[in-house]
């Protein structure tokens, strides 16, 4: 029987191989790859963060986790991919400039290539510039994401770009992010806010359709 249980503690601890044996196992047992990543990985490092919002555990833990974190990912996005779908529309997606948070923006990537989406990753730490010439290069959502309270404002200095570049009535912006709500997009002018991946990927497609 699949423990996705020992799965978040083998991410909370660090264990890359226990991590990648364990998703391997609960896959072959059946268990369902959103389950294995919902249950099992997101849970692990969820359950991290409080430790680490509480000082129980430091960077370099979180570190380690996030590496471990990203092994089982990694096993889980071809299943989590859709097959011999035609490209629903080209959504560049990136951590605001100044943010290194990207297992949330990875996962929002994922599912969005699952549901069809062409994705433009633009990594970490990306600055307003390289959205705007996501946009003019075809792109026809933005996506952003922001873990930090401190970066959130480049979202709202990055659609000023897209603006002062001419481009924001060619793209749709959605962002997301553990700080950011529906309020603040809303407060910025984006035009969609989501709370986890799999809504961003429903999000996604309601903006490309209007
Ligand atoms: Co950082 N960190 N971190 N960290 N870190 C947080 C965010 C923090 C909340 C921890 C805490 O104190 N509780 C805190 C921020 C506090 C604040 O701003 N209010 C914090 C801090 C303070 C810092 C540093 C400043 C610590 C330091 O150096 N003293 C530093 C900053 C570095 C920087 O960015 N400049 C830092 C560094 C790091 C690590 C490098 C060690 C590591 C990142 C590794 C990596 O990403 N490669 C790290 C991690 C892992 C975390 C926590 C523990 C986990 C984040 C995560 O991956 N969550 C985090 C605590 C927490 O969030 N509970 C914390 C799992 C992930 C699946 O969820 O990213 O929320 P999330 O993504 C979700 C949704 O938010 C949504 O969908 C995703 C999937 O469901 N979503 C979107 C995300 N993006 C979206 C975009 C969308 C739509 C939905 O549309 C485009």
């Amino acid at each position: 029987m699949a423990d996705l249980k020992a799965i978040s503690q083998a991410v909370m601890d660090g264990r890359k191989k226990i991590v990648e044996q364990l998703v391997n196992e609960a896959l072959a047992e059946g268990v369902s790859a959103s389950e294995v990543l919902n249950d099992g990985l997101v849970a692990g490092m969820t359950e991290l963060g409080e430790l680490f919002k509480n000082g129980e555990v430091y960077v370099p833990e979180v570190l380690v986790a996030a590496r471990a974190m990203k092994a089982g990912t990694a096993i889980l996005k071809p299943l989590l991919q859709a097959d011999n779908v035609q490209s629903l529309g080209t959504v560049a997606i990136g951590t605001v400039e100044g943010d290194l948070h990207d297992i949330g923006k990875n996962l929002v990537g994922m599912m969005l290539e699952g549901v069809g989406f062409t994705v433009m990753d633009l990594g970490e730490n990306v600055s307003p510039d390289s959205f705007v010439n996501a946009a003019k290069q075809g792109a026809n959502i933005i996506g952003m994401s922001a873990l930090l309270t401190t970066t959130m404002p480049m979202m709202a200095t990055t659609i000023k770009a897209l603006e002062d570049a001419g481009v924001r009535d060619k793209v749709k912006v959605m962002i997301g992010g553990a700080p950011v709500t529906q309020d603040y997009a809303d407060q910025i002018g984006a035009d969609g806010y989501s709370a986890d991946a799999a809504s961003a990927a429903e999000l996604a497609k309601r903006l490309i359709a209007c």
